[in-house]
């Protein structure tokens, strides 16, 4: 069981994302709960003001860290988890996202304007999430990718039709090897023989050496932590060679 909540000044950004695909069917499933609160609700004064200017001048507004303390303060409980979205903090990854699906109760603080005052990520959060090397406009969208790629790992979470999280990339530290489906052949395109061959034996080995490959191809900082067996060296050691998608050649 999982509770997460949300804490933004545009509670509306969530509504489309909750209310559709893998996050609204986890709620459903009574597994998980997700609660999106307006921040301004913890604003005090006629006007509610959320920001300020900046102490030691320069352009645009931070916000005010006294919203945040008294929200945290009503919706802490003894298994809470603050989070803060900022560039400046930890890289999400796969193994992260696992551990946050294991904590009771996520608290999610959404960044607007230029800032946040900084006494929120030093004495309010207890830890800071990054989703990539960019600014975004707000803390919203890397929010709702941290509760994606959390909520998958939630037991339950995962229904019918969709493959097991164990199997999906990542989670073998190797990237993931490549689909088909049918036409088997579309405009002198192929889909590979051996997977039209019914031989699973085959198959299996087949879509192994190609994750090896796109990996070192690709990715190759994922292979130097993978959990390779001695097949798997021997291979990549006999493949001096690998077809890749465009895409991944620039990073050689
Ligand atoms: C902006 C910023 C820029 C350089 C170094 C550190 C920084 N922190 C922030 C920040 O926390 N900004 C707040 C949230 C207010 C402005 C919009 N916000 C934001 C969060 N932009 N981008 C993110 C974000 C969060 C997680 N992963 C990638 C980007």
């Amino acid at each position: 069981m999982l509770r997460v909540d949300i804490l933004t000044l545009f509670p509306d950004y969530f509504r489309g994302p909750l209310d559709h695909g893998t996050l609204s069917r986890a709620v459903q499933g009574g597994r998980l709960t997700i609660v999106v609160h307006n921040l301004r609700n913890w604003a005090e004064g006629k006007h509610r003001v959320t920001d300020d200017y900046t102490f030691g001048g320069g352009t645009g507004m931070v916000m005010k860290p006294e919203p945040f303390f008294r929200a945290v303060a009503d919706l802490r409980t003894a298994e809470a988890h603050v989070i803060l979205l900022s560039p400046s903090g930890r890289l999400l990854d796969q193994p992260a996202a696992k551990d946050l699906a294991g904590q009771g109760h996520l608290i999610l603080l959404c960044g607007r304007y230029e800032g946040v005052d900084e006494r929120v990520a030093a004495y309010l959060a207890d830890d800071e999430i990054s989703i990539g090397s960019y600014v975004v406009s707000g803390g919203e969208l890397p929010a709702l990718v941290v509760l994606d790629a959390t909520t998958r790992h939630v037991p339950g979470v995962l229904g019918g039709g969709s493959i097991a999280v164990s199997e999906e990339s990542f989670a073998t530290g190797l990237l993931e090897y490549p689909h088909y489906t049918r036409p088997a052949s579309y405009q002198g395109m192929h889909v590979p023989e051996v997977l039209l061959s019914g031989n699973h034996q085959q198959i299996e080995k087949w879509r192994r050496q190609q994750s090896l490959l796109r990996t070192r191809r690709c990715r190759p900082d994922l292979l130097l932590d993978a959990d390779l067996s001695e097949a798997d060296r021997s291979f990549l050691d006999s493949e001096a060679h690998c077809e890749v998608p465009a895409h991944c050649e620039a990073t050689d």
